[in-house]
């Protein structure tokens, strides 16, 4: 075993650290109050290869592997969760989905827009009656022979309105269950197609989520991805995947937290001393320090693991629900070593408390995870 990171690696993780501090730690806490969509942040990401990091460069993608991606999620993460979840969508659900499982003219046609960041994409599953019960699509793809009629709605999407392309799971035969759904890929510009409101968050308010309507919007047959029936374990496959994704943005912004709460606690005095010197402080440092470190050793074993070819929905899904956990435990303890100033916005924590909560709700909940961990140990 080997626990040093690559030279690669650590550039990596060094050019995620400075973009983070110089590109999008300006505005966050304005994009924060605003819902401001980091547009400029995003098209410097793409420019910088970080939306299609673990793409073939022979479709504009770095050719990374996970590690390098996980690496990046967690430094981009530490500072505007907002500007990772657009990068961990695009990368996990978008890309990947369509690279492993697209056909070749759906990677020259879309595929190759989209690890540039020239395109964004977005991962349709959610339904206002279909959430963790994935199954339950009420979303219809009816076969009309060289296209598909879509018709219904999708809630939660991440990249809702500033998307190009969307990855779309519907219901063809339902008597079929889940071997009727199908994914599609379907563009913005598509007659019936309609970007519903935008939902008012408590956290990632920067990134822009919106129920999207399909009214009777004509779908290409070349458009649906892979063969007719595929659909369901093409949004559980690729949703592994994304959550070892979140599992590092959750990462991030426990570890950005804690990097606040140390820094702070060795400035703020009370009772005549720094109050990193009062036990009741450097006890929370310790834990949360500790919490983070086996965390990451989660999460970076989900990616080992996925690098390597192994099945990774189960460690995947432990790195997830274990990473949400500390990012939420971590970010109330950081606000509560803050003290008043953990309340106000300018230090930055209360947005890191904020934001940690999607984490263990989104790409499957918590209990969701669970579901996925103790079938796996059950199984044999
Ligand atoms: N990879 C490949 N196939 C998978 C899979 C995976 N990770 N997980 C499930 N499947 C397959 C199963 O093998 C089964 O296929 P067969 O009947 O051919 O064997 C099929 O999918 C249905 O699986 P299952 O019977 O386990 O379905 P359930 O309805 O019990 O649901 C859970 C399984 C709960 C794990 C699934 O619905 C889920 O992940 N839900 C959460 C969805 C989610 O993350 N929503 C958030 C939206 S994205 S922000």
């Amino acid at each position: 075993m080997d626990f040093n990171l690559s030279e690669e690696h650590l550039m990596i993780r060094e050019a995620a650290r400075d973009f983070a501090n110089n590109e999008l730690l300006p505005g966050v806490i304005e994009r924060d109050t605003n819902q401001t969509f980091p547009t400029e942040q995003v098209k410097k990401m793409g420019e910088l290869g970080f939306l299609g990091m673990m793409v073939d460069p022979k479709y504009g993608g770095g050719g990374m592997d996970t590690l390098s991606y996980v690496i990046a999620m967690e430094e981009l993460s530490k500072i505007d969760a907002s500007a990772s979840v657009i990068v961990s969508v695009n990368n996990s659900l978008v890309c990947w989905g369509l690279e492993t499982y697209g056909s070749e003219e759906q990677k020259q046609k879309y595929l190759t827009k989209l690890a540039t960041g020239e395109s964004i994409g977005a991962f349709c599953l959610s339904e206002p009656e279909a959430g963790s019960d994935a199954t339950s699509q009420r979303t219809t793809a009816v076969d009309k022979g060289d296209h598909y009629l879509l018709n219904g709605t999708k809630n939660w999407i991440t990249n809702g309105g500033s998307a190009d392309y969307y990855l779309v799971i519907a219901q063809t035969d339902r008597d079929k269950g889940h071997r009727g759904i199908n994914a599609f890929i379907v563009e913005k510009s598509w007659d019936g197609f309609e970007v519903g409101p935008k939902e008012d968050k408590l956290g990632i308010r920067g990134s822009d989520t919106h129920t999207l309507n399909f009214n009777d919007v004509k779908v290409p047959k070349e458009n649906r991805i892979g063969e007719d029936g595929f659909g369901f374990k093409f949004a559980m496959k690729t949703l592994s995947g994304g959550r070892i994704g979140i599992a590092a943005q959750a990462l991030g912004i426990a570890a950005g937290a804690y990097d606040l709460a140390r820094e702070y606690s060795k400035i703020r005095k009370a009772f005549g001393t720094e109050i990193c010197n009062h036990q009741a402080i450097a006890f929370k440092l310790a834990d949360m320090h500790v919490n983070i470190e086996a965390a990451r050793h989660l999460v970076m074993k989900a990616a080992w693991d996925k690098d390597q070819g192994a099945n990774y929905d189960m460690s995947g899904a432990m790195a997830k629900l274990q990473a949400s956990k500390v990012a939420m435990e971590t970010t109330v303890e950081a606000v509560q070593i803050h003290g008043g100033n953990g309340y106000v916005k300018e230090y930055h924590v209360e947005r890191l408390m904020r934001d940690a909560k999607i984490t263990q709700i989104y790409e499957g909940t918590s209990e969701i995870q669970k579901i996925v961990i103790s079938r796996g140990l059950l199984r044999d």
